[in-house]
């Protein structure tokens, strides 16, 4: 029942740590990525990501010889894919890059193989997987056709950690195991169990599918709700993060928080998988989506409004990174409002983000000048508060007495 070697296609955010965890536990594994940097960098004992102690762990079980990373797979007794799943045009999903992996883990599987899809997907991407492996190996038999007794073993286990915690929650979280047989989850049940310590919760690959999106299509529902509060507030003279405070003091009302809009990587994306299969059924989740995609434009206007009151305004702009704490700043919407300032030619732009060492190339040739929390408020008439870092939460709010101040994240009490 147990491992003796695996391989996580895809040392991404998920790829790499999962790939550590299960070497942690004394059985080799072997990484593969396209990015040749990437793995000579992992090789190196290194890491090319950013998360907390995941560079200790990597290192580790590089020393010892448990991981590895190479460009082309191998063969292995189970195989990990964690690519990434982004959508194209019209918010459809493309899976290119599960249909990558497949193809290129297919010419080294063998019979009793395990096949495990971490990669978030719209519902039926794990049935296409094994269509993409069944093509090129027709040697093989898969659970389409020959259910509990197919060569390969193939299910959906989808990744639920949380940027910032994943090394925790990768052992501690539950997981939803969707195999396409019973044998296929049993088998990926064994595989889990010998790093997570939650429950493994087993379903079909559809449902696990489907799982995962809904977990995050009822965080974006549940902030759009927040974010349409806010407005609302606005405009009733109502402070929001007050009346969301009061709510929740209802044993069954839990409202999340308003902010410039929702980033990241996950939670702005995963619903439009859900749109996209059902795209008349699925009213609210489209909703929520435009919602909170429209929400750092409404920050926008709020600032212009403020600007609009002096003659040369310096506006300093509290983050970037697209959450509380982290130095990611894709998808974030502290950044597209920054960059959007800019492009109006708004005013004087300072930026504080304490979490990266230089701005990003476009803010830089737009003029915005990275200062310190101090520089930003001797300087600023205008305040933006777009992250919540630590930083900000923990500075004196009586020096922010004489400065206009837009919060978008309730920081200032
Ligand atoms: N946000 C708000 N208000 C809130 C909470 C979040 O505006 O009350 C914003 C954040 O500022 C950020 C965005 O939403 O811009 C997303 O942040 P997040 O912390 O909610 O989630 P992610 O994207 O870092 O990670 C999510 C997690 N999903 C859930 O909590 C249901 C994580 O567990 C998933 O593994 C991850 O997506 C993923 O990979 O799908």
């Amino acid at each position: 029942m147990s491992f003796k070697k695996v391989s996580v296609i895809g040392l991404g955010y998920i790829g790499l740590p999962t790939a550590a965890v299960v070497a942690s536990r004394g059985i080799e594994v072997v990484g593969v990525d396209v990015n040749q940097a990437a793995v000579d960098t992992i090789n190196q004992g290194n890491i090319h990501i950013v998360e907390p102690d995941l560079d200790i762990v990597v290192r580790g079980v590089v020393t010892t010889g448990n991981l590895r990373a190479t460009t082309t797979p191998e063969p292995a007794e189970a195989f990990m894919i964690a690519v990434p799943t982004p959508f194209k045009e019209g918010n459809a999903p493309d899976l290119k890059y599960i249909e990558a992996a497949a193809k290129a883990i297919a010419p080294v599987l063998e019979k009793g193989n395990l096949v495990i899809l971490e990669s978030t997907s719209p519902v039926g991407a794990t049935e296409k997987l094994a269509g993409w492996l069944k093509e090129a190996r027709p040697d093989l038999s898969f659970p389409q056709d020959a259910g509990d007794i197919a060569d390969i073993k193939v299910a959906h286990c989808p990744e639920r950690v949380l940027p910032g915690y994943v090394l925790q929650e990768l052992v501690a979280n539950d997981r939803v195991i969707g195999g396409m047989s019973k044998a296929c989850s049993e088998r990926a049940v064994d595989l889990y169990k010998t790093f997570v310590r939650g429950e493994c919760i087993i379903t079909n690959a559809r449902t696990a599918e489907m799982a995962k999106l809904t977990e995050n299509s009822f965080r974006d529902v549940n902030i759009a709700f927040a974010n349409e509060l806010s407005v609302i507030s606005d405009k009733l003279k109502i402070n929001v993060w007050e009346l969301i405070k009061l709510a929740n003091r209802h044993p069954r009302v839990n409202i999340l928080s308003p902010g410039p809009g929702v980033g990241g990587h996950c939670i702005a994306v995963d619903p439009w998988f859900i749109v996209d299969s059902c795209p008349e059924e699925a009213k609210i989740i489209r909703q929520a989506r435009l919602t909170n995609d429209e929400k750092p434009y409404y920050v926008i206007s709020q600032i212009e409004k403020a600007a609009d009151e002096f003659k040369r305004p310096v506006i300093a702009c509290l983050g970037l990174a697209f959450k509380a704490d982290i130095d990611d700043l894709r998808e974030s919407p502290a950044l597209q409002i920054v960059e959007e300032l800019a492009a109006k030619n708004v005013g004087q732009l300072l930026a504080v983000e304490p979490n990266v060492h230089s701005l990003p190339e476009k803010l830089i040739k737009a003029g915005v000048e990275q200062v310190t929390l101090e520089t930003a408020l001797e300087k600023a008439n205008i305040i933006v508060v777009l992250v919540d870092h630590k930083q900000f939460k923990a500075a004196d709010k009586t020096q922010f007495a004489t400065k206009v101040v837009i919060d978008t994240r309730g920081i200032m009490g």
